[in-house]
Parts: structure tokens; sequence; C-alpha cells
């Protein structure tokens, strides 16, 4: 196999998806080395059979708004791999949702479930319905339309979806209810449900919560500690509340937050008073950032990105593409020593290859962000015994998925110079296991 080949290929197949494109030509030039000692995945054609996905749906979503006007969305579900469990992974509501950015979101996915260790197969679904200045009974309703469509090819054994960008407790609830009404059943069919019903403790924080854990093996294999850490936080959602919640409570100072119209800088520090003010804007108001900016008089910057300011370490949590080439050389010549991807695909190869360059440490989403989904997992598997762990008991489990990532990273990924390339690592780590799986099950 030669990357460059099966690219070009690609490319040709599929010419407007570019993030679909960045994220399979990553991967494939991690594992062409391994691929290629193994002659048995040429023949058996494995490289075609993992890029494209098992099933595609896509569908019209239509809802009546406040005012009754009837809306035309478009709704999407990606299954590309069930080969080690069943299809797993989030729902995105943003306007920017397309094929492309779906198929790089499954795609990823697939390996970041390998690598958690837990049997998940790999997925991704969404619309380009935006969920920002819509009351809940429009969210409400557009949930409600979205299953109706979806129900029938999903389900606790056979596609879990979840949350990710514009989805978060609210939506999957309301998603559970429809499913639930249309297929009669109470099964735990989505994960991140409410915990009065079957949802688990810290699923809300695990994928921040995970990714400062890794964060930590990294600092650990360089003997840095992160007290005192000045740390640049991008988005101000989810991933990004949690991230600033875990800094805190380690003593790290997180100093930003960004969602799409701009970005604060609080050289002070984020506070654990001042992340409560966020949570309550962002999860309940749903205001902006901005807000922030006037309420504690620091420096708002409109249309920017956080990376221009100063930090040791980053921590993107918005969404991809969003380090470029620019961004991650300005973070080196500053003085970052760490960048730990809580969003999936943030930084641009450009930008990985200026962290690279520079050796200093850098973790994928793939492997950095797989506390949320692992936790999913860990939600699924209470589901099925028909119980609930405590908080403690979830927390423990995170910590050791994520301590075992990195130990693969490190496994797959440490070079001669002793640099521990954790995008090689993840990606050859993950590769390994699906394509077991799939040699192993016959020509399907
Ligand atoms: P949320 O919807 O809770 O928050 C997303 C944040 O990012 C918001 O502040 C949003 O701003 C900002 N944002 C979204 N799109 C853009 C954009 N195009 N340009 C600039 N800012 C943007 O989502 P999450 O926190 O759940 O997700 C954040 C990232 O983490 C995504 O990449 C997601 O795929 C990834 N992730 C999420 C997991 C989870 O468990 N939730 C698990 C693993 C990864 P605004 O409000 O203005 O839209
Ligand atoms: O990108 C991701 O890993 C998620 N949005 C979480 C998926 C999940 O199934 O919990």
């Amino acid at each position: 196999m030669k990357t460059q080949e099966v690219v070009n290929d690609l490319k040709r197949r599929f010419p407007n998806e570019p993030e679909y494109l960045q994220a399979v030509t990553e991967v494939l030039e991690s594992i062409e080395d391994v691929y290629n000692e193994h002659p048995e995945f040429e023949k058996a054609n494995l490289i075609e059979r993992l890029c494209i996905s098992d099933r595609i749906f896509t569908f019209r979503v239509t809802w009546v708004d406040d005012k009754g006007k009837v809306n035309v969305n478009m709704g999407y579900r990606i299954q590309h791999s069930n080969a080690i469990g069943p299809y797993k992974g989030g729902i995105r509501y943003h306007s920017s949702v397309n094929l492309s950015i779906l198929k790089f979101l499954a795609f990823e996915q697939t390996f970041k479930n390998a690598l958690t260790t837990l049997p998940m197969g790999g997925g991704k679904g969404g619309s380009d319905f935006s969920p920002k200045g819509k009351s809940n009974a429009e969210v409400m309703r557009f949930c409600q339309a979205f299953i109706l469509e979806l129900w029938k090819h999903i389900g606790a054994d056979t596609d879990v979806p979840a949350g990710d960008i514009g989805v978060g407790g609210r939506e999957v609830a309301y998603m559970f209810g429809m499913y639930k009404k249309l297929q009669g059943e109470f099964t735990g069919v989505l994960t991140g449900k409410g915990i009065e019903f079957g949802g688990s403790l810290i699923r809300p924080e695990a994928t921040g919560y995970g990714n400062i854990y890794f964060l930590l093996e990294m600092l650990k294999t360089k003997g840095i500690s992160i007290k005192g850490k000045k740390c640049l936080v991008s988005g101000s959602g989810n991933v990004a509340q949690y991230t600033c919640d875990k800094l805190i409570e380690l003593g790290a100072i997180p100093v930003s937050l960004s969602d799409s119209d701009g970005y604060i800088y609080d050289p002070e520090g984020i506070t654990r008073e001042k992340l409560n003010y966020v949570m309550e804007l962002k999860n309940i108001e749903r205001g902006r950032i901005r807000e922030y900016a006037e309420k504690y008089g620091c420096k708002y910057v409109a249309g920017g990105r956080v990376w221009a300011e100063k930090g040791d370490i980053a921590l993107p949590s918005a969404t991809q593409n969003e380090i470029h080439g620019d961004d991650a050389k300005h973070l080196v010549e500053t003085g970052c020593i760490a960048v730990s991807e809580g969003a999936n695909m943030p930084s641009t190869p450009e930008a990985i290859e200026v962290f690279q360059k520079a050796r200093i440490l850098y973790a994928p989403g793939k492997a950095a962000n797989a506390g949320g989904v692992a936790t999913s997992g860990l939600e699924m598997t209470q589901n099925s015994i028909r119980l609930s762990w405590t908080s403690e008991e979830v927390d423990a489990k995170l910590q050791q998925i994520m301590k075992n990532i990195h130990e693969q990273c490190v496994k797959y990924g440490t070079q001669k110079d002793g640099y521990i390339d954790y995008v090689k690592g993840a990606n050859v780590a993950g590769f390994m296991k699906v394509a077991k799986a799939i040699m192993a099950q016959g020509v399907l």
C-alpha cells in the first residue's frame, strides 16, 4: 500500500470531502509501514474496507418552529465499522454539518473506540440544524423529527448514538424519549442520558477530565507538574467546561475560552466561581462568551482565536481545524510545551507538523478525548447489567482507560530518539485492533 496512491483514488471518488480526506491521509501515513509488513492485509483489501463506511443514511428532517413555519434540515447517520462492537459515536447539530465532516468523525471514531479497550465500533451522525437561538420547544420538535427517521436504524446492540457539538443532555433526552416511544422499549440506545433514566455519573465530565488525565500522563514522561501552568482552552461547551473544572482542581490556571463569535482572555485565571458563571451562561441561558468579558472586565477579541495568546499548555476544545500552522508556530515560539486535543482533529496537518518538529508533547484527539466515548461505553455496561456505579467507580475506570491509551501510544509511537509520536502510536494501536477483527471475520 502506498498512502499517496490510496489517497489519490479516494480524492477522485470523493472530491468534495476535504475533512474526510484529511483524516484518512493522517491515519494511512501512520500505518503504512506496519500495514506493509502484513501482506495478508493487502490481499484482503483492508484499506478500502477500512476507509469506506459500512453504510450511510441521509434523510430529510421536517419540523415546525414556534411561528408555525415548516423547516427542513438534512439528517445523517454514518455506520462506519462494527468490527469490534455496535456502531458507536455522537450526533452533531451545527450549521456546518455535511457528509465530509461526519465521515471524518465516523472514521476517527472507529480507531478511537478501539483504543478505549471497550467493545465499540465507530459511527457518527448529525444535522445542519443549529440549536442556537431556538426555544426548548423547537429543539424538542427537531430532536423528535430527527429520531422519527433514525429510530429504525439504531438500537442498544446495533448503533448507539450520543452527544457532540450542539447535542448535550437536553437533546439526548428528547431523542431518547422519542426512541422509547417508537420502539416501545426502554433500552440503553443512546448514551449521555440523564442520571434519572439510565445515564452514567461522570459522563458529562468525562471528555474534559479524560483529556487532562491523558495530559498528566504525557507530562509525567517529562517529569513536569501541571501545577501553576497557564492553559489556553478554546470552546466553551461541554468539553471546554470540564477541562477547566479539572485544571482548577489540579492547581493549573485556565486563561481563555471561546465560542464561534470570539474569545476571552483572563490572565488572572478562570476560577471556580467564574466557571460556574460560564456553565450557567452556556448551559442554561445559552448566551455568548463575550458576556464573560463584560462581567469580569477582561479582554474579548471578536472573531479571534485563543492561540494568538501565550500559554504553557494548549487544550483545543471547540472544533476541527481550529489551530492553523501559523497559530502552532506562535504557540511553540511563545513557550507552549504541550498540546492535548479535547476536540476532534482541531489541528491542521501543518500545525501537527510544527508541534512534532519542535518535539513538544502533542496528543491527537482520538487518544486524548477518548474518555468521553469510553465513559459512554461504561454507561452501556451499566445499562446492560441494570446497575449504576458511583462517581468514584466510574472516575477510577476512566483514569485507568486513559492511562492504558497512553501506554498504547508509547508502545507503538516511541521513536528512535525517544520522542513519543502520539499520532503514530494512536493510529497504529487503533488500526491493529480493528484490522485483526476484520481479518478474523472473513470477507463481509
Ligand atoms: P458543545 O456544543 O458543547 O461546545 C462546542 C463549543 O465549540 C462551543 O463553544 C461552540 O461555540 C464552539 N464551536 C463549535 N463549532 C465552532 C466553529 N465552527 N467555530 C468556532 N467555535 C465553534 O460541544 P462539545 O464541547 O461537546 O464538543 C467540542 C469538541 O469536542 C468537538 O470537536 C467534539 O467533536 C469534541 N468531542 C466531544 C465529546 C463529547 O463527549 N461531547 C467527546 C469527544 C470529542 P458556539 O456556541 O458559538 O457554537
Ligand atoms: O467524538 C466523540 O467521541 C463523542 N462525541 C462522544 C461519542 C460517544 O458515543 O460518547
